[in-house]
């Protein structure tokens, strides 16, 4: 109210100046808000007063950004994305922590990493989820085995504001009827069931700047209040909760698969909610502007990540034609010029499809709308390229397959003005292969690269405190975290001895610091002056931690057959292992119960002691993410060529001055072009071969690698346990084609380590390429990406800011 003006702008919440400032904010917190005194106050009350005294300064800055891009009305980003990996970390306050999960792996962690580039270069953007009330499982090793519990997170999430008056209807089942209104035939969808959708806001602030910008997560209820009165009057108390339950389960629980898509009805009614709810939002904001609707383009940019949530074009098409009035052409003009599709994956297995008749069950005027944009399309294709009836076939939306199927990465390409992968490798290839028609049709403009980054704020500064501070000081100060290519002034520092020595007693620190999370977790004894060798991400069989662990077994066997004297000669060393497989995925369990099966057997043979280790840390995420990154030597990156389409974790254990063995795969190839060829040990065969070695597997004679046949050998002699428990992992290889070629590969994957072996030796050699190669990192920060997209994609500017607002 006006006349309250003054009162607000004097009474303004200021930012802590002092710690007393803060000391007093903390104590009031614990007393008023949470009702407690000095003498009751645990460890959860200090960790909330504490969090809520940063949480007002937060809100604060958050209302103002909010406040100011209304303000300016300018074009807005919605990042679209079914998982944001945040994880967020409490460990200094309460033992017990809590991430936040909500995401598989590579994927919703790079979404994580674009919301803090957003904010920090102050676009004005909002991130749109689903908050699952279970996020990924956590995962427990017994006896070697994968046990998944649940990942009940929200017990106390601080960060979280529900929206209880943001809320949307969505309504799924029901029929389309034709309707005649002054001389014009629509089509109106009614019946069906409706669900609720309530809005959840996360403040996502920006680094050095105060703009904090808004992750809205959408939650499921029964739209029909509580539970039904009436049956529950009736005495039917089950059938009351009923429906409230049924509603709930819509956003109850992350798919927990990675780079797979396995047709499950919830997973399409979750896609549809989140994606109805989040246009709903979107679209209500823009019509406030009271702006013609061919201007939605210029106000409004969607990023879909991955074709999880492509069913929002179609969604977009039927606002506009059936509720909003608009022409068809009018209106797909519009929702062409608002989206953008980013492919993460060429993974046949990946590329998702929806039966028509579970299409045409659940969201019945969708699918005529779908085929409606089908049918133009084909008419467009027919009319360019008319002496061609077979691309007809193969680029239809609709896979004319017994049954039929919607395939939503061929819709998100028809509905999006930009298609882009997300390294240069990949991006070729999805030219190449899998949309090869669609440049044909389009032309190549409408297809491009953003190679991934990672925030180096989170996964230097935060993750690696000393190192980022070392650097700061060779480097100017903190300003290389908002531009990382800064880093390059670190190059002129590398004859500097004591520069050297001090990088390297980081290293080691961050080494013993890991040591004690393995004593503590596995109960093992590692020397932190062993070389290191990490492999932690999802489990597949793409990524081939299979490869690392028949090579391990390499490696001890070699020992084995070594006398103690030429033992004495050898570089002790550490195999680190870490990542969940997804529950259904038989294979990847068995791969984590032949590396337990290893470790079990190696760690306690005194024969070999502290010369090789082999250690699988159980429940990998984002926290322990930020433990392992800052402590390896060299980690692996050995997916099969062409299959791994970026890679984010390459990225990030090289800025944090680890060395990478790897394929020429994803952003390897990248990596390996910004810090040079002598500083990335890469192996195996390439992408450009990889359909020939498969296809000689299947149809010519196929010899396993002589040294890969000792290992299988020695896995069947039940060195490791029951040779039957890892018999499919054998067989793979030797009898179905070794589709990933692990046996190809096998040789140069084993001298390559050997390459490592002698190049750790040399250990200021080996200093001297991790310093080199951070110093050539600064391509790879997530903030490049941002403006990359902003500059070719969304067609976006930053808001300029008032620094002294802050
Ligand atoms: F299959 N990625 C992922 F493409 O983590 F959808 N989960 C997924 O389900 C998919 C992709 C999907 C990853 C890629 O595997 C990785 O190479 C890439 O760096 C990352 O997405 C971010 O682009």
């Amino acid at each position: 109210p006006e006349p309250q003006r003054e009162a607000w702008k004097r009474n303004q919440i200021a930012s802590f100046t002092d710690k007393d400032g803060f000391e007093k904010e903390v104590v009031r917190h614990v007393e008023t808000t949470l009702a407690r005194s000095m003498f009751n106050c645990d460890e959860i009350a200090a960790y909330s007063a504490t969090s809520l005294a940063f949480r007002d300064r937060l809100i604060t800055h958050w209302n103002k950004t909010q406040q100011r891009q209304t303000y300016v009305d300018s074009k807005r980003v919605y990042y679209l994305s079914l998982e944001f990996l945040m994880g967020f970390r409490i460990e200094d306050v309460v033992k017990q922590e809590h991430d936040a999960a909500l995401g598989n792996g590579g994927l919703g962690r790079l979404a994580a990493c674009f919301l803090d580039s957003l904010a920090t270069l102050n676009f004005p953007a909002w991130g749109y989820g689903l908050r699952y009330r279970y996020g990924i499982f956590k995962q427990e090793i017994i006896d070697g085995y994968q046990v998944e519990v649940p990942d009940y997170w929200l017990d106390f999430n601080p960060w979280e504001f529900p929206r209880h008056d943001v809320t949307v209807d969505i309504q799924f089942f029901g029929q389309v009827n034709k309707k005649t209104t002054g001389g014009r035939t629509i089509s109106v969808w009614e019946g069906g069931e409706i669900v609720r959708a309530v809005a959840y806001d996360v403040p996502i602030p920006g680094y050095d700047t105060p703009t904090t910008n808004n992750l809205r997560l959408w939650s499921s209820k029964a739209s029909g209040g509580e539970f039904d009165f009436q049956k529950f009057n009736n005495g039917d108390y089950e059938s009351s909760v009923a429906e409230q339950q049924r509603a709930e389960t819509i956003s109850a629980v992350l798919y927990p698969n990675d780079n797979l898509e396995r047709g499950k009805e919830l997973r399409l009614k979750q896609q549809y909610f989140w994606v109805a709810a989040s246009l709903y939002d979107i679209v209500r904001r823009f019509k406030k502007s009271r702006r013609p609707w061919n201007e939605f383009p210029d106000q409004v940019a969607i990023q879909l990540n991955d074709t999880h949530p492509t069913l929002a074009i179609v969604e977009l098409q039927r606002i506009l034609v059936d509720i909003e009035g608009l022409e068809w052409d009018a209106a797909w003009e519009i929702v062409t010029g608002t989206f953008g599709y980013t492919n993460h994956t060429v993974l046949p297995e990946a590329l998702e499809k929806w039966p028509v008749g579970l299409v045409q069950h659940l969201l019945p005027r969708h699918l005529q709308i779908i085929y409606d944009i089908n049918l133009f399309f084909l008419q467009s294709v027919e009319k360019a390229f008319p002496s061609d009836r077979e691309i007809l076939r193969r680029v239809s939306i609709i896979e004319e397959s017994q049954p039929k199927m919607v395939r939503m990465a061929f819709l998100a390409i028809v509905g999006s003005h930009k298609v882009n992968g997300v390294a240069e490798l990949h991006s070729d290839l999805i030219k190449t292969t899998i949309f090869k028609d669609f440049v044909e049709i389009y032309g190549p403009d409408k297809f491009t690269n953003v190679t991934n980054g990672i925030t180096p704020r989170r996964w230097l500064h935060q993750a690696n405190p000393r190192l980022s501070e070392l650097i700061a000081s060779k480097c100017g100060g903190n300003e290389f975290l908002k531009d990382l290519t800064l880093l390059n002034q670190l190059e002129k520092h590398i004859g500097d001895k004591k520069f050297r020595k001090e990088w390297a007693e980081i290293k080691y620190a961050n080494k013993v610091r890991l040591a004690k999370h393995i004593k503590d977790t596995t109960g093992v004894v590692v020397n932190p002056a062993s070389l290191f060798d990490v492999q932690v991400k999802r489990i597949h069989e793409y990524k081939r931690q299979q490869l690392n662990i028949f090579g391990v077994i390499h490696r001890y066997l070699t020992l084995k057959a070594m006398t103690p004297d030429e033992r004495k000669k050898q570089l002790p060393r550490v195999s680190i292992f870490g990542g969940k497989a997804a529950p259904g995925y038989w294979m990847a369990k068995q791969i984590i119960h032949l590396i337990n099966s290893v470790g079990a057997v190696v760690n306690k043979d005194e024969d070999i002691g502290d010369l090789l280790k082999v250690i699988f840390l159980e429940d990998y995420n984002v926290s322990k993410a930020e433990i392992i990154c800052p402590a390896s030597d060299i980690s692996e990156h050995i997916s099969t060529a062409g299959t791994e389409a970026s890679g984010t974790s390459n990225m990030k254990f090289v800025l944090n001055g680890g060395l990478i063995i790897g394929t020429c795969d994803g952003a390897n190839i990248e990596i390996t072009r910004e810090i040079g060829e002598s500083n990335i040990f890469l192996f195996g065969n390439l992408s450009e071969d990889v359909e020939d070695l498969r296809h000689a597997h299947n149809y010519g004679s196929h010899t396993i690698d002589p040294d890969l046949d000792k290992v299988f050998n020695e896995i069947e002699d039940g060195t490791f346990g029951n040779p039957h428990d890892f018999s499919a992992m054998i067989a793979a290889v030797r009898q179905h084609g070794d589709y990933y070629l692990v046996s190809d590969d096998f040789h140069s994957y084993i001298e390559t380590h050997q390459l490592v072996d002698e190049a750790y030796r040399n250990q200021d050699g080996w200093i001297a390429k991790c310093i080199t190669s951070v110093a050539r990192m600064g391509f790879f920060t997530s903030d490049r990406c941002i403006n990359e997209y902003a500059e070719e994609i969304w067609n976006v500017e930053p808001l300029a800011v008032d620094r002294r607002s802050f």
